[in-house]
């Protein structure tokens, strides 16, 4: 299989080419994202010209049918013909994850990664030859901090937590009913300042995308904190994006490993090192559950 599949891409490399023009289907779809092509074609309910979308969007004609033509080849639009005349729609899957105000919408990630996570990932490769973030080359503030980068301004926090949130539309569900959760009382979502200082009371600590900001170093006195502060039964859910244990997948992680690279001093793990540093902050009871989707989840109790 593996060498019919590299044999045609010898032949021609369909996936190579697909991979390296990747950057450009992004900003596309960024781009119509930012425009508000969707959410006027879901406003609209009725097909529209792009001459009607490029006057409504203030934008150029020729460049808002070109960006609509290479949506329709993206399957993300849908074109019907008549007369010789184009009218453009949008997809289901458009009007539920692109437009602004659906339930579903992924809007405000993509808004993020459009503005903060693109302009990082054009120093990728400073960030592989220095092993370090790149928010000052990118952003210019010298971060003592990199959140103190990722919350510059109360725009850019806000932005930050739609990112945040919109992931949860997705993975929520399979992460809350991971476990059983039934018999924790008071549950609390660590976020912000959890280093310095004491926690709240609970009896369930949720760290959803924290342990992947940071070192080991200090991620262990962390977990110890919660350690100490938890009662006996009380624990905490880990929640990140798991590589496999040899590393070699999900590709979704290892991308969201180099994304931790330029933007954060942390990584992508594997369960067993989440694991490791639990066991080392003294849970002896650490289960781990794969969704099979973007995020997994672990629970150490005490
Ligand atoms: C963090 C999560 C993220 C810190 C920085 C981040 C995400 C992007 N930048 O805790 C979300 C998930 N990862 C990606 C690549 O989208």
């Amino acid at each position: 299989m593996a060498e019919h599949m590299s044999q045609s891409e010898l032949d021609y490399p369909f996936r190579l080419l697909e991979y390296v023009n990747g950057f450009r289907v992004s900003k596309a779809i960024f781009s119509a994202c930012e425009l508000g092509v969707f959410d006027l074609l879901l406003k609209s309910q009725e097909p529209l010209s792009a001459e009607r979308v490029a006057r409504e969007l203030s934008a150029n004609v020729d460049g808002t049918e070109r960006l609509l033509d290479a949506l329709v080849g993206l399957e993300i639009l849908e074109v019907e013909t008549t007369d010789g005349k184009a009218l453009y729609s949008s997809t289901d899957v458009a009007n539920l994850y692109l437009a602004k105000g659906s339930s579903k919408s992924l809007h405000d990630m993509i808004i993020y990664q459009s503005q903060t996570i693109y302009p990082l990932w054009n120093n990728l490769l400073d960030a592989v030859r220095e092993g370090k973030n790149q928010n000052e080359k990118t952003f210019g503030h010298l971060p003592e901090d990199f959140f103190q980068v990722i919350y510059r301004s109360e725009e850019e926090m806000l932005k930050f937590m739609g990112l945040m949130n919109n992931s949860w539309i997705l993975d929520g569900h399979d992460i809350a009913t991971a476990f059983s959760l039934s018999c924790f009382q008071t549950i609390v979502d660590l976020g912000g300042d959890f280093f310095s200082g004491e926690l709240p009371d609970a009896d369930l600590y949720v760290l959803a995308r924290v342990i992947h900001d940071w070192p080991e170093e200090k991620c262990l006195p962390l977990l110890k904190k919660i350690y100490d502060t938890c009662k006996p039964g009380g624990g905490t859910l880990v929640v990140e994006a798991m590589l496999f244990e040899n590393r070699r997948g999900p590709v979704m992680a290892q991308i969201f490993s180099l994304n931790m690279l330029v933007q954060t001093e942390g990584r992508e793990r594997p369960p067993s090192e989440y694991v490791h540093m639990l066991n080392e902050a003294g849970f002896q009871n650490v289960q781990v559950c794969r969704t099979g989707k973007s995020y997994d989840a672990i629970l150490a109790i005490k």
